[in-house]
């Protein structure tokens, strides 16, 4: 089946902040509840609700990405990531469709609550019972493969700081050109950290419209990590109608000291990238491309 409706959405939020999102359960008074935190294997409904201040299901939410609310379901071992969109009822308990295999799982609510000033990222563990087969860590690659597609990986993630990430999607050796403007963007980018999933506010670099971005073959994404360390990059974009998701691990490495008399950097443009980041992970790996179970 394929869950996917995933689509992604990251970037809701937060412009330039580097401290993670999604560890804490409860932020700014807002309060993640889920109807059970023990949940059967396979596709299945969650039940959850925000709690606001005043202690009740908060049901008033300001759109970002085009969606009131982007969950996020992940395994602790970074496998099976969905990203979903669910509905809410009139008494503020959402329903998202997921499906689960066995293990620990955190579950992630990207909102922004009216009458807050701006959105966060709550997260809240779960256990899915059954027989629990972890899997090891994808290597570090920066080339994915889904399906047909393609998509690679440069720019660096860089402790701190701001770093653009640029995507490229091809199919079948070519350049993808006609990408599809999926909520509001030609791609969302998820950023988990590997070790405790601390995460990542990404943010897309251009809309579709806006002059600037083009419909492929690359998406550039704005990101800083919070500390050096691996990541795990979760890329959906969609593509004749379907979305897919392109999976990546990566090692956020500190930037070489920069020069005293170093040459002006880009006009506009703060950070500095390309340059160093090793790109010898190219090639092995497999895509994993996620995308169904
Ligand atoms: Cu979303």
């Amino acid at each position: 089946m394929k869950n996917h409706s995933g689509h992604r959405m990251t970037g809701h939020a937060a412009h330039g902040e580097t401290r993670p999102g999604g560890l804490s359960v409860s932020e700014n008074g807002y309060t993640l509840e889920l109807d059970s935190a023990i949940l059967p294997a396979g596709a299945r409904t969650v039940a959850f609700r925000v709690t606001g201040p005043d202690g009740r299901p908060v049901t008033g939410f300001t759109p970002e990405h085009e969606k009131e609310l982007h969950f996020i379901a992940v395994r602790r071992d970074t496998t099976g990531f969905q990203h979903v969109h669910p509905v809410m009822d009139e008494k503020g308990t959402w329903s998202a469709e997921v499906t689960l295999e066995p293990g620990a799982w955190r579950f992630f609510a990207d909102i922004h609550p009216d009458g807050h000033d701006g959105s966060m990222t709550l997260g809240v563990d779960a256990s899915v019972a059954g027989r629990y087969d972890p899997r090891p860590l994808p290597e570090e690659t920066r080339t994915a493969h889904v399906g047909e597609y393609t998509v690679t990986l440069d720019g660096a993630l860089v402790p701190g700081e701001a770093g653009d990430l640029t995507l490229t999607v091809s199919r079948g050796g070519r350049p993808v050109t006609d990408l599809q403007p999926y909520l509001g963007a030609y791609g969302h980018l998820v950023a988990l950290r590997v070790g405790d999933l601390g995460y990542l506010h990404v943010h897309p670099e251009g809309a579709p419209g806006d002059g600037t971005a083009e419909p492929g073959p690359a998406i550039t994404f704005m990101a800083a990590a919070p500390s050096g360390g691996l990541y795990r990059l979760y890329l959906d974009f969609q593509h004749d109608g379907v979305v897919r998701t392109a999976e990546f691990t990566v090692r956020a490495t500190a930037a070489a000291p920069r020069p005293e008399t170093a040459p002006q950097a880009a006009p506009g443009h703060g950070a500095h990238h390309g340059g160093h980041h090793e790109a010898h992970h190219e090639g092995h790996h497999e895509g994993h491309a996620h995308a169904h179970h």
